[in-house]
């Protein structure tokens, strides 16, 4: 079958290549920095919740909730973009009774468009 032989070394060599490309230079959207932080107990109840990602991130795809202890949403659902840099996120909070949150994130990255998605817990204690 010498068609196949030719075609096998062709598809190995596009499937090299294939995974050559899918190889990102820089790899997906993860969380960097968070404010507050993973497992912080802060005082003063935030008036936002801000993440940093590692790479840029698509505003319109990348959202950030926060829910009481309950599972209640209570962020004012206004995931936005902060600053120049396209790597920063937020949303705005009323005011937190103290307690337990979760924030849940999702994440597009705007380079490869690869979801991401991560959740942590902070607490309101004054
Ligand atoms: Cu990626």
């Amino acid at each position: 079958m010498p068609r196949l032989r030719l075609l096998f070394p062709a598809s190995v060599a596009v499937l090299g290549l294939g995974l050559a490309l899918a190889t990102p230079a820089r790899a997906h959207a993860y969380l960097q920095y968070a404010d507050p932080a993973k497992d912080a107990v802060v005082k003063e109840a935030p008036a936002k919740v801000t993440l940093d990602f590692t790479e840029e991130v698509a505003p319109r795809f990348t959202r950030i909730e926060v829910f009481d202890a309950a599972g209640k949403e209570v962020d004012r659902g206004d995931s936005h973009p902060e600053g120049k840099g396209g790597r920063r996120m937020a949303v705005s909070l009323p005011p937190l009774a103290p307690g337990k949150y979760e924030v849940r994130w999702q994440a597009v990255s705007a380079d490869d468009g690869h979801h991401t998605s991560g959740r942590f817990f902070f607490t309101v204690a004054p």
